[in-house]
């Protein structure tokens, strides 16, 4: 077990190279003094060739998966993601899992960074013993104008001694986009490509190399500091992914201001409770951007949070508008005089360098925004010197990096992995990055379950598919889309809800042309079909490929056609992140996209931990499909039952830290006492991450999925009280309560049971109301799948809504409802039921 590494002896049974599985050897690294706890069981047969690299050890299978589901049932919230959990596990060759190790090829092992078990602990180790002096070797490869003073690191993480504290290089003085852009350029890495760019039109492409972008940063930084802003002033961003997005960060940077990027899906509701709460100098967004034939006018959201957040006080100076010309003309874009700027006619302007802003380490670098379980989300604020020296220590070493790769994040500058890993600790390391426009997430296709479908017949000409009179001369067939294989027919089919089942052949030959064509066009992965990131991947060649669990599972769904016809040969590390990845997921991305040839990295990590908290490292692990391994160096995960003690070897539990790492959060902006109440006083004395986890006998940790209200919908945090304040907004929406639900493509889903004030009728033009309204204040990624209409809500006696219960009716595990009793009406548990498919 290696959590408890330190003053422990490390045993690690290997199933050794020339060693028959059964018969493992021991290898002793002898930590410290000998503790038998600290024993890693480890059977698995010896490395084999490409082909048989997936070894299926099945003298040795255990059903210990369903022990830990069961160990989960005891805990006390844990019903919740006791239904994620069997998604994620159950029902999936269940009984192979935990002795299934796909090893590194030999050949993949022997040019990695770090190349065994032993290398990886004897590393391990040292960063556990000597923190200080781990951290500030890897810290010396970076530029510091001066040196940190005596502490490495100061932290406090028991809320029993005082308030937390966390501090690493204290003292030091540095810049992080200095050492992403000048220092790889003074290094004579110049004219190495930093950006790939890929817009969502294919052949629509452009490159930056690190010279070019450094002189576009350095432009930008002149704009920022003419306009006024200075060190320690925020700065929000409201940018899709072009290039301008992670200039915008780095320009920031550059200059010691403290970016916040917004996520461009959110509303302008959403946008402006975050400038209300951080109050920025300049807004830099850009006029629309075109999502599939949609112009989205993200210029008019910006304007309707910068008026809303004016009603409360906070005014922004200035906005600085991208002109985004293949989405929007200038012309037509609406204009503030003397308040919009665009970023063309001023920003290339400005010198192409421009002075850097020194930093103390413990300096703000960026606040994000994440879900937590309340309604206001939760400003997350990374300081400058451990997060630059975090992120770009677990890039290198969990996807193995080397100079030559060409590296491709799917994720959204939005969110924690497009600052972690599209920008800061590739570019750290002076890597070549792929930054994709084009929309990553969102399943369209589930949503066709259960539509109503006309399928074209296929042996008539396209001109034939005129409009018809009626629906006997149509040439069509229909029908409820029966199930999922029938989906992948899609290409031949027109959708339409099936509630609208149409006696209107004109309009369902032409209106569902047109919402097909925008369905296809709008979810970037299918377009111009599902082999677009292969292609992606065969036009950059790129060689390392990091994404999210739900896009693996809706490609996945299309058919290996769209992958084996390109090429990824270039291919050889694979990445998941988000959400645990499901073994069958991670074996057809392991199999069929990486040709079994390439290791996947699952990273377990948070918008709160700025980098990889548990992470294979490719060469030197075998891995378990559906396992995030081990913890990468420094981490000290621990798993605590309800009482917050720590368990030891082979168990299920929360999920904690128990001392703080360079890339950890400093605090939620503006209220320290929520990060202390939320992160460090449920569990005394540990960080507590929000997640379940078990470790199998051989030391494996196995994320099984959130505790609290939060939902992993595609790998966005969504919190149930940020959807619930959403609906209740509706004025015939009395009470809302929502829960997650297992989801095919998303993961999770969101079902909300809706409440309607006395009165007023249940209507399906309610609902769609009811969605727009959280679509409209969120964004649409946060839309519930499913409005379930409630008379009542079952509640305590003391008022407190039991959403085990709802959890239960909203996956339809109607026999495992539990207890009742305690309500304060029962009888709503049945009404409930009653309505499930109404
Ligand atoms: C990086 C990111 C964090 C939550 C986290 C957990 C889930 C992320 C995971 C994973 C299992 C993985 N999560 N990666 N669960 N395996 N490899 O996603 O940050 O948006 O803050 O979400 O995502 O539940 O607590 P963030």
């Amino acid at each position: 077990m290696i959590p408890s590494v330190a003053n422990n002896s490390v045993s690690v049974y290997l199933g050794g190279l020339s060693c028959d599985p059964l018969h493992p050897f021991a290898l002793d690294l002898n930590l410290n003094k000998p503790c038998s706890s600290a024993s890693l069981f480890w059977n698995c047969k010896g490395r084999r060739k490409r082909e048989n690299s997936i070894i299926m050890a099945s003298s040795c299978r255990t059903n210990n998966f369903l022990r830990h589901v069961e160990s989960m049932k005891l805990h006390p919230s844990g019903a919740g993601h006791i239904s994620h959990l069997n998604a994620v596990i159950l029902g999936e060759s269940l009984a192979t899992e935990e002795d299934d190790f796909v090893l590194p090829s030999e050949g993949f092992a022997s040019q990695a960074n770090v190349q065994s078990p032993e290398q990886y602990l004897k590393m391990y180790k040292r960063s556990i013993e000597d923190p200080a002096g781990f951290w500030s070797e890897i810290a010396s490869e970076f530029y510091w104008k001066q040196k940190w003073g005596d502490k490495v690191c100061d932290e406090n993480f028991d809320v029993r001694k005082g308030n937390i504290k966390i501090e690493w290089f204290k003292g030091g003085i540095t810049n992080i986009c200095y050492n992403c852009l000048d220092r790889n350029v003074e290094r004579g890495l110049g004219d190495k490509v930093a950006i790939y760019w890929e817009g969502n039109e294919p052949g629509l492409d452009g490159t930056l190399t690190y010279t070019q972008l450094l002189h576009q940063v350095c432009q930008l930084a002149n704009c920022l500091k003419d306009i006024g802003v200075k060190k320690g002033d925020a700065v929000i961003i409201y940018l899709p992914m072009l290039m301008e997005l992670p200039i915008a960060m780095l320009a920031c940077a550059r200059i010691g201001a403290v970016h916040s990027v917004v996520f461009a899906g959110f509303s302008a509701e959403s946008l402006a409770q975050r400038i209300t709460d951080c109050k920025p100098k300049v807004v830099i967004t850009c006029n629309a951007v075109k999502r599939g034939p949609k112009a989205i006018h993200l210029k008019d959201i910006v304007d309707a949070a910068i008026d809303d957040s004016a009603q409360n006080g906070v005014s922004v100076d200035v906005c600085l508008v991208y002109e985004n010309p293949w989405a929007m003309k200038r012309v037509d874009t609406k204009w503030k005089e003397g308040h919009d700027i665009w970023w063309q006619d001023v920003v290339p302007n400005y010198p192409n360098t421009c002075p850097v802003e020194w930093v103390d380490a413990e300096d703000p670098l960026f606040l994000l925004y994440t879900s937590g379980s309340t309604g206001k989300p939760k400003g997350v604020l990374h300081t400058t010197g451990g997060y630059m020296v975090y992120t770009a220590t677990t890039f290198k070493y969990a996807f193995d990096y080397k100079p030559s790769d060409i590296y491709w994040c799917t994720a959204d500058c939005g969110w924690i992995t497009g600052h972690s890993y599209v920008t800061y600790g590739p570019m750290l390391n002076g890597a070549s990055v792929v930054v994709y426009e084009g929309l990553m997430v969102e399943g369209w296709r589930m949503i066709l379950h259960g539509w109503h479908y006309h399928l074209l017949e296929e042996d008539k000409p396209r001109s034939h598919h005129k409009p018809r009179k009626s629906m006997k001369h149509a040439n069509l067939r229909e029908g409820l889309i029966p199930n999922r294989d029938f989906e992948r027919k899609l290409n031949k089919l027109i959708l339409l809800p099936s509630k609208s089942k149409c006696n209107f052949v004109q309009e369902a030959l032409y209106r569902p042309r047109k919402s097909m064509k925008q369905a296809t066009l709008t979810k970037a992965p299918n377009y111009p079909d599902a082999g677009r990131c292969w292609d992606i991947v065969d036009k950059f060649k790129v060689t390392i490929f990091y994404t999210a669990p739900t896009l693996v599972r809706s490609l996945m769904r299309d058919g290996d056609s769209f992958v084996t016809r390109y090429s990824r040969k270039s291919l050889r590390v694979l990445g998941s992140v988000g959400e645990p990845i499901n073994p069958s997921a991670w074996r057809w991305f392991y199999n069929v996209v990486g040709d079994s040839r390439c290791p996947i990295s699952d990273t377990w990590w948070q918008t709160e931990t700025g980098g990889f908290m548990i992470t294979p490292l490719p060469g030197a692990w075998p891995q378990k499909p559906g396992s995030a391994t081990f913890p990468f160096f420094g981490v000290q995960p621990v798993i605590v039952d309800e009482k917050g003690v720590e368990i030891e070897g082979e168990c299920s539990g929360y999920l904690c830290v128990k001392k703080s790492w360079p890339g950890a959060f400093r605090t939620l902006y503006g209220d320290h006492e929520r990060y202390e109440t939320t992160y460090f006083k449920p569990f005394e004395g540990f960080y507590f991450s929000g997640d379940g986890c078990s470790r199998d006998k051989d030391g494996y940790h196995w994320l099984t999925g959130r505790v609290d209200d939060v939902i992993n919908v595609s790998g966005h945090r969504i919190g149930t009280a940020e959807v619930e304040s959403a609906l209740v907004s509706h004025p015939q929406c009395a009470e809302a309560a929502v829960v997650g639900v297992e989801h095919e493509v998303k993961g999770q889903g969101i079902y909300a049971f809706v409440t309607i004030v006395d009165g007023v009728p249940y209507s399906e033009q309610l609902r769609k109301d009811l969605v727009l309204t959280v679509r409209k204040q969120i964004g649409a990624f946060a839309a519930p799948d499913k409005i379930h209409w409630a008379p009542g809500l079952p509640k305590t006696r003391s008022g407190k809504i039991m959403r085990r219960i709802l959890r239960k009716i909203a996956s339809r595990q109607l026999d495992e409802l539990g207890d009742i009793s305690t309500l304060a009406d029962p009888n709503v548990v049945n009404q409930l039921i009653e309505l499930a498919d109404s």
